[in-house]
């Protein structure tokens, strides 16, 4: 079995329907992940471990997803030196801004590259991976300038209707 190269955690399966457009993006570009439930507060022990053991086990970078009291993204980060990616999933009553502000205002020493509420979050998260990925990989630089281009070119082409 191929070794993951990105990991992608949530707090709960509940949030899945904002973090699968982060594994639409990584098999895009045919970056080898995982995607596995892991919470702050309902498993703490699991969270350490598996924040403590990420790098021996070949990740790269790591990219949470948590709503509400959002803390998953940035415990995960305490305990590894990893690049972690954070992303805010809509929530109930604060339509995510409360996952926003627990992600983002992490106090300094401790950082967490924190990216927009909900879809567009997870798909930035997604490429900023590749982004990483592709920093001593050409060939995979080369695939990050063909998706822009491809986009621009949906730009270009597009019409408004009348
Ligand atoms: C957080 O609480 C999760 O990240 C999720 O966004 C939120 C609600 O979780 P559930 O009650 O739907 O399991 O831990």
């Amino acid at each position: 079995m191929i070794k993951p190269l990105v990991s992608i955690v949530m707090g709960s399966k509940s949030d899945w329907d904002v973090m699968r457009h982060v594994v639409v993006i990584l098999d895009e570009f045919h970056i080898a992940h995982e995607a596995k439930v892991v919470s702050a507060h309902r498993t703490p022990d699991l969270m350490f471990q598996f924040a403590a053991e990420a790098r021996a086990r070949g990740i790269r970078c790591i990219i949470a997803g948590a709503g509400g009291a959002a803390h998953l993204p940035g415990m995960i980060a305490a305990k590894t030196t990893l690049p972690v990616l954070g992303v805010p999933v809509n929530s109930k009553h604060l339509q995510g801004l409360d996952s926003l502000l627990s992600i983002v205002q992490m106090p300094k020493g401790i950082p967490v590259a924190t990216f927009a509420i909900g879809e567009a979050g997870a798909v930035n998260a997604g490429l900023f991976a590749v982004e990483i990925l592709a920093v001593y990989d050409s060939e995979l630089n080369e695939q990050l300038n063909q998706y822009r281009q491809k986009q621009a070119e949906s730009v270009l082409t597009s019409e408004l209707p009348r």
